[in-house]
């Protein structure tokens, strides 16, 4: 007979792996991989907490494959990911915002995962203590071409890339983790989307969301409007069409945006609406990378019964062909992707 719960059950990211692992949803090798990288955003949490004290604001002096300034704590955050992931010895390759290409893991003897992920996204709002956040997927290589170009970095990439094509089907986990008044670590395995937040008496996550359902629509859009004279015209539509009033019953909407796509996420996922980074004439693939960024955020809102779209297509549709390859990103409550869908896929 199942144990009765004690009032005192407390349900933790270690123990929710074990109980999805004795169901059946995942095997033993990823769930490894997924607590490696709940140790990382532990030790990220605690390093952006004291960033002001322990002289980890600023900038690192270089710049990154992107062309972006690097933070002294996008380095460290991406070391502290690469070590979690390598010293669990299940991940087979990592690529990274931070990395120019990915990386094998020498140290990896079974499961053999491709993790994904941008260790610090949106840094440049450290200094102001404004949230940050870790994005990760875990893509699970395939049998047509494993992984075992490790010695070539060129062929390495293009198989870790291949690997994770219709990452829809490769990606079995997305999650990112929020580091902000409190530090939420946000998960999917494809059976829902589920939240647990930092206790930092034990030093544990605590489920405190057991099954994250985005509202169906929402009243708030959180997209960088200083790009608006920038935007195709099918959107500049769309964004005039949310500002008529008289549209919406004479409520209009409020626009949030804080400049870190984990915060802007989250609120959306749990508060209803839409995040927007559309592609503009400057960059026609928009900002936001596709393998770590936009994808793993699109399986998570749909898994939480909302969509993620690159205004012409379901995101986790598109084939990757670069590991840093950008796409355009819609993403939020379904019935407010379809609104925005009804303008950007008109022939
Ligand atoms: P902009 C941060 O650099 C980031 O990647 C996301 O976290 C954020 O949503 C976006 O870029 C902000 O970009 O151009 O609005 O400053």
């Amino acid at each position: 007979a199942a144990a009765k719960s004690s009032q005192y059950e407390l349900f933790t990211l270690t123990t929710w792996l074990l109980k999805e692992e004795m169901k059946g949803t995942i095997d033993g090798e990823l769930a490894t991989v997924i607590s490696s990288v709940g140790l990382a955003c532990k030790q990220i949490s605690s390093l952006v907490n004291r960033a002001g004290i322990s002289n980890l604001t600023g900038v690192a002096g270089n710049q990154n494959v992107q062309g972006e300034d690097q933070k002294k704590l996008d380095v460290v955050s991406n070391e502290v990911f690469k070590n979690c992931l390598a010293s669990c010895g299940r991940t087979g390759v990592i690529a990274s915002e931070e990395e120019d290409q990915p990386v094998a893991v020498e140290e990896t003897y079974s499961g053999n995962y491709i993790v994904v992920f941008d260790p610090l996204d949106g840094s440049s709002n450290i200094d102001a203590g404004i949230s940050v956040g870790s994005i990760f997927g875990i893509y699970e290589p395939s049998e047509e071409c494993p992984l075992d170009a490790m010695d070539d970095p060129q062929k390495m990439m293009e198989q870790c890339v291949m690997n994770v094509c219709q990452p829809g089907s490769r990606l079995k986990c997305a999650g990112y983790t929020l580091y902000s008044s409190s530090t939420v670590l946000v998960l999917t395995i494809g059976n829902g989307v589920y939240g647990f937040t930092m206790d930092p008496l034990i030093g544990e996550y605590v489920l405190t969301h057991p099954n994250i359902r985005i509202p169906e629509v929402g009243k708030i859009y959180s997209f960088n409007e200083g790009n608006y004279a920038l935007w195709d015209e099918d959107v500049k539509a769309y964004m005039d069409s949310l500002k008529e009033p008289s549209k919406w019953g004479g409520k209009p909407y409020s626009a949030r945006y804080i400049g870190s796509l984990v915060g802007d996420f989250h609120r959306t996922l749990l508060y209803g609406g839409i995040y927007g980074y559309p592609g503009d004439k400057k960059n026609t693939n928009g900002k936001l990378r596709l393998l770590y960024e936009c994808a793993p955020m699109s399986f998570i809102a749909e898994q939480a019964g909302g969509a993620g779209s690159t205004g012409k297509e379901r995101v986790l549709d598109v084939n990757p062909e670069k590991v840093h390859q950008r796409v355009p990103l819609f993403i939020g409550s379904k019935k407010e992707v379809e609104y925005l869908e009804s303008f950007t896929k008109k022939q």
